[in-house]
C-alpha cells in the first residue's frame, strides 16, 4: 500500500488529496492538509473518488450501438474510424454546420479536454458549438458585454469588511462568484476567518442555507424576485448618497437613469413583493454601501430566475456604483501562475455586442456569444427541418438529456440524430440515446494542472497531478479521442498557439507543458511540488489609466432599461401555480455524477424539500409521493419537511430521474426539467429559460398510482 498526493478533480475546488492505494485499488481518501489551497478540506465526493473508478457502473470499455439498437462493446479504435466515416458522410452531404459538440460540466476538469473540444470545433469550422453555461449562468457574460468591463479587477474577499451572496450556497457548490473573490475554496474557514476580522457577511436565499446560516444577515425572499431586491438596494444606497461619486463620476455612465428607474422600488415595495422587511433591506444596504471593500455575487438563484440578464446587471451595478474596484496602484488581487500574466490597468473595455454581428442561426435568427450559440436553441437547432439542421453531436463530459429543460423535447431531439457520440464513463440518459459511448479515462488515471482554476483561487497557487492508476485497457483520454477522430476527417487542430503535427499524436505531458510554457511556473518545479506550488510574487500593481482613454461602464443601456421596467412591473397572480419552484444543488451529487454510488447520496432520490407549514396546509406526510405541476408539465417526487425552506417554496436539484417518466422517483428521483419550458419565458440574447422562481402546484399521490400521474 503506498498514499499518493493529488487534488480532486470532481469539481472546482481542485482540493488537495492523499490517496491510499493498495494493488491498483483506491482504498482510502483524505483530505491534504499540506495543499495551501484546501488545508485538508474535502468533500464527500472527493473522498469516494475511488468509487467513481472501480464501481460497477463505471464503462471499462467504449459502446456501439448495433443493427438491433442494443449497445455492444468496441474497441475505440473501431470505434473512432467508423465515426469518423459517419462524420465525413454527414458533413460531405450537409456541410460542417449539420455536426455540433455539447460541452458539459466534467470537461473542465479534466484539464486537456475543453481545450482540444474547442480547438477540435474551430479545426472543424462549424458554428454549433453548445455548452451547459448558457444552461446555467451566462447572465455572467452578458453583463460585461452589455456594461463593458473595469480592467483592474474587483476587490477580493480576502481584505473585504463586507460580502452580499445572493443565490448562492458555496458551502455546498464551492462556486460562489465570478472571477471577483471567490469562494470556491475551503468556504466554512474563509467566512470564519473573514468574520473573526470583521467582515459582515449578507446572504439572500430563500432557504436558510448552510451559507445563510453563517450570515451577519439573512434575507429570506420569494424565489424570483432578484431584480426587485437589487433594485431596492441600489434605491437605497442612491438616495443616501452611500454609493462612490468619484468612481461613479470618472467611470460611470447612466448613474441619473439609473436612480430614475429604481426611483420607486422603495423598501415598502420590496417587502410588499418578495417578503423582505423593509428595515431589513435597508440595514442590508447600509451595510453594503458604508462599507469600504467587498462585492456582491449571485450564483444559479440569480442566474436562472426570472428577468436573470437584468437581475445580474443590477447585481453588478451595485458592486459599480459602490466603486468596488481596485484603482491603479493596488496590488492585483491575484497574479497568474500557469496562465500568462494580463495586466491589471485603472480602465474600461467597451461593451462588445457579439451576438449582434454575424453568424445568426437557422431557427429564430440568434447571435453567438462569445462563439457559442445558446443551448436554449439546441432541440430545435436538431428538430426544425432545414438546410443546416444539427444532424450529428458530440458530447464531452455532459449529460444534456438529463440537464436541458423540457426533457421532453431534449430527448426527442437526441432521439433523432443522426449521429450522437457521447464521452462519457458511465451510461447515463444521455449515453442511453447515443450511437457511440467512448469510455474515458478518470482523474487518478490522467495527468493534469491547475491551469484553467487558478483565476479563481483566493492565493497564487499551482498544482500538477500524476497518474495513479493504470487505465483499463479499453478507455481512452478525452483529449486523445478528439484527436484520432480530427486526424481521420483531416482536420488541423491548433493547441496552445500552433498546429500540431497530426502524424504524430503528442503525449499528455507535452500538452500540459504547451499549456503552462507562458506561466511564471516552470513544469519541473510544478511537477516536484507534489502538494502544490505557491508563489513569493512581488506585488504586481494596477496600471493607471491611459491617458486618451474615454470608455466608460453602461449603467442603463436601452435593452437593459427596458428590460428593467419589465422586470419591475408587476406580475399577474397565478392561483393554480401558487407555490414556486426553486433550484438547489445536493452536497453528495455533482450534477448527475454520484446519484448511482452507493451510500453517497442520502437517499436514492432527490426530494421535493417544502416547509413543514406547507406539507400541514395540504395534509401531506414526509416521505410521501407527490406530483409537481407547472403550466408545462409535472412529475412525481416525495416530499420532505425542511423548516429551513421559505414557506411558498418547493425546493428541488437537478439531475435526477431517468429518461422514464412514470419510473418510481423513490428509487431514481424525478427530473425537474420536466417542469420548464424551452420557449415559455426565455431571456433574449442567451435564450435563458426560467429554471428557478418558476410558478408550480403541489399535490398528494397517496391514493393514485405515480405510473397514472407523470408525463
Ligand atoms: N455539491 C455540488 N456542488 C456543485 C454542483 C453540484 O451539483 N453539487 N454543481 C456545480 C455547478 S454545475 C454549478 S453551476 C454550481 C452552482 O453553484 P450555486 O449557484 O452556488 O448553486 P446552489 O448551491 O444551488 O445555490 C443556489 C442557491 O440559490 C437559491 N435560490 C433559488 N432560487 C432563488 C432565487 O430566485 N433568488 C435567490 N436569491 N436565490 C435563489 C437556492 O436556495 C440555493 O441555495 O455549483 C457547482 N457545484
Ligand atoms: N432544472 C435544472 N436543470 C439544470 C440545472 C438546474 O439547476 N436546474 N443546472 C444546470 C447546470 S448549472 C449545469 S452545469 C448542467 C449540468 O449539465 P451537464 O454538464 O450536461 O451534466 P453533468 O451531469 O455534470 O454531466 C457530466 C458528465 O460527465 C461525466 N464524466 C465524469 N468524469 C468524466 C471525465 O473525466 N471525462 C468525461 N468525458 N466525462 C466524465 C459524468 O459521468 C457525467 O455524465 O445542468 C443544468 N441543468
Ligand atoms: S469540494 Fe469535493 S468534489 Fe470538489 S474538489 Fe473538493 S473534494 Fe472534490
Ligand atoms: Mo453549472
Amino acid at each position: 500500500m503506498a498514499t499518493h498526493v493529488s487534488y480532486c478533480r470532481i469539481c472546482q475546488a481542485s482540493c488537495g488529496l492523499l490517496v491510499d492505494i493498495d494493488d491498483g485499488v483506491v482504498t482510502k481518501i483524505i483530505g491534504d492538509r499540506d495543499n495551501a489551497l484546501s488545508r485538508g478540506f474535502t468533500c464527500p465526493k472527493g473522498r469516494r473518488g475511488g468509487d467513481f473508478h472501480h464501481g460497477p457502473q463505471r464503462l471499462t470499455t467504449s459502446l456501439r450501438r448495433d443493427d438491433q439498437g442494443d449497445l455492444q462493446p468496441v474497441d475505440v479504435a473501431s470505434a473512432t474510424a467508423e465515426i469518423a466515416e459517419r462524420l465525413g458522410k454527414i458533413i460531405d452531404e450537409h456541410g460542417v454546420d449539420a455536426v455540433a459538440i455539447f460541452q458539459g460540466t466534467q470537461s473542465t476538469f479534466a484539464t486537456l479536454s475543453r481545450p482540444f473540444l474547442q480547438s477540435w470545433i474551430r479545426a472543424l469550422g462549424s458554428h454549433k458549438h453548445f455548452s451547459t453555461m448558457t444552461i446555467d449562468q451566462s447572465a455572467k457574460w452578458i453583463v460585461p458585454l452589455r456594461m463593458g468591463q473595469y480592467l483592474g479587477g474587483g476587490q477580493r474577499f480576502e481584505d473585504a469588511d463586507v460580502w452580499l451572496l445572493s443565490g448562492t450556497n458555496p458551502m455546498v457548490s464551492l462556486n460562489a462568484g465570478n472571477f471577483d473573490g471567490p469562494l470556491v475554496n475551503d468556504p466554512s474557514a474563509r467566512i470564519r476567518d473573514a468574520r473573526r476580522r470583521g467582515l459582515k457577511l449578507i446572504v439572500i436565499d430563500p432557504r436558510r442555507t448552510e451559507t445563510a446560516a453563517r450570515a451577519d444577515l439573512h434575507l429570506q425572499p420569494l424565489p424570483g424576485h432578484d431584480s426587485l431586491v437589487f433594485a431596492g438596494l441600489l434605491h437605497v444606497i442612491l438616495s443616501e448618497g452611500l454609493h462612490d461619486a468619484g468612481f461613479c463620476e470618472q467611470y460611470v455612465d447612466g448613474l441619473d437613469d439609473l436612480r430614475l428607474a429604481v426611483g420607486e422600488v422603495t423598501p415598502q415595495v420590496v417587502e410588499r413583493r418578495t417578503g423582505i422587511p423593509a428595515a431589513d433591506l435597508v440595514t442590508a444596504a447600509r451595510i453594503f454601501g458604508g462599507a469600504r471593500r467587498g462585492m456582491v455575487s449571485t450564483g444559479t438563484g440569480v442566474c436562472m430566475g426570472p428577468h436573470s440578464n437584468v437581475a445580474e446587471h443590477l447585481a453588478i451595478s451595485l458592486n459599480v456604483v459602490c466603486g468596488r474596484y481596485l484603482r491603479a496602484g493596488e496590488p492585483v488581487g491575484l497574479p497568474a501562475m500557469l496562465q500568462p500574466m494580463i495586466a491589471s490597468r485603472a480602465d474600461v473595455a467597451p461593451p462588445d455586442r457579439t451576438w449582434e454581428e454575424g453568424f445568426r442561426s437557422r431557427v429564430g435568427g440568434v447571435g453567438r456569444l462569445l462563439g457559442q450559440l445558446p443551448s436554449g436553441i439546441l432541440p430545435d437547432e436538431i428538430l426544425e427541418p432545414g438546410p443546416d439542421r444539427v444532424r450529428a453531436m458530440i458530447v464531452v463530459g455532459g449529460n444534456p438529456v438529463s440537464a436541458l429543460p423540457d426533457t421532453e423535447r431534449a430527448t426527442a431531439a437526441f432521439r433523432s440524430l443522426d449521429l450522437l457520440v457521447t464521452i462519457d464513463p458511465r451510461l447515463t440518459e444521455t449515453a442511453q440515446l447515443a450511437d457511440f459511448v467512448i469510455a474515458p479515462t478518470l482523474e487518478f488515471e490522467r495527468a493534469d494542472h491547475t491551469v484553467s482554476m487558478e483565476a479563481i483561487f483566493p492565493i497564487p497557487f499551482a498544482q500538477y497531478a500524476a497518474p495513479l492508476l493504470a487505465p483499463p485497457p479499453g478507455v481512452i483520454e478525452d483529449w486523445r479521442f478528439l484527436f484520432d477522430l480530427a486526424a481521420q476527417l483531416g482536420l488541423q487542430l491548433r493547441f496552445a498557439g500552433r498546429d500540431l503535427d497530426m502524424t504524430e499524436p503528442p503525449t499528455s505531458e507535452d500538452l500540459l507543458a504547451l499549456l503552462a510554457e507562458r506561466g511564471r511556473v516552470p513544469m519541473a518545479e510544478l511537477r516536484a511540488g507534489s502538494h502544490g506550488v505557491t508563489a513569493e510574487v512581488a506585488p504586481v500593481l494596477v496600471a493607471p489609466r491611459s491617458p486618451t482613454s474615454s470608455d466608460r461602464l453602461q449603467l442603463l443601456p436601452d435593452d437593459v432599461r427596458i428590460e428593467l421596467e419589465i422586470a419591475l412591473g408587476t406580475a399577474e397572480p397565478d392561483d393554480a401555480y401558487p407555490l414556486r419552484l426553486a433550484v438547489r444543488r445536493m452536497r453528495e451529487v455533482m450534477n448527475s455524477l454520484g446519484r448511482d454510488v452507493e451510500g453517497l447520496p442520502d437517499h436514492p432520490y432527490n426530494p421535493a424539500f417544502m416547509h413543514p407549514s406547507e406539507l400541514a396546509a395540504r395534509g401531506l406526510a414526509e416521505g410521501q409521493l407527490v406530483e409537481v405541476s407547472s403550466a408545462h408539465g409535472r412529475l412525481a417526487a416525495v416530499v420532505h419537511a425542511d423548516a429551513k425552506v421559505r414557506s411558498g417554496v418547493v425546493s428541488m436539484t437537478h439531475s435526477w430521474g431517468g429518461p422514464v417518466a412514470s419510473s418510481d422517483p423513490r428509487s431514481g428521483g424525478s427530473n425537474v426539467n420536466r417542469l420548464l419550458s424551452m420557449t415559455h419565458r426565455i431571456e433574449a440574447i442567451n435564450r435563458m429559460p426560467l429554471m428557478s422562481g418558476v410558478p408550480v402546484a403541489v399535490r398528494s399521490l397517496a391514493d393514485q398510482p405515480y405510473a397514472d400521474t407523470a408525463r
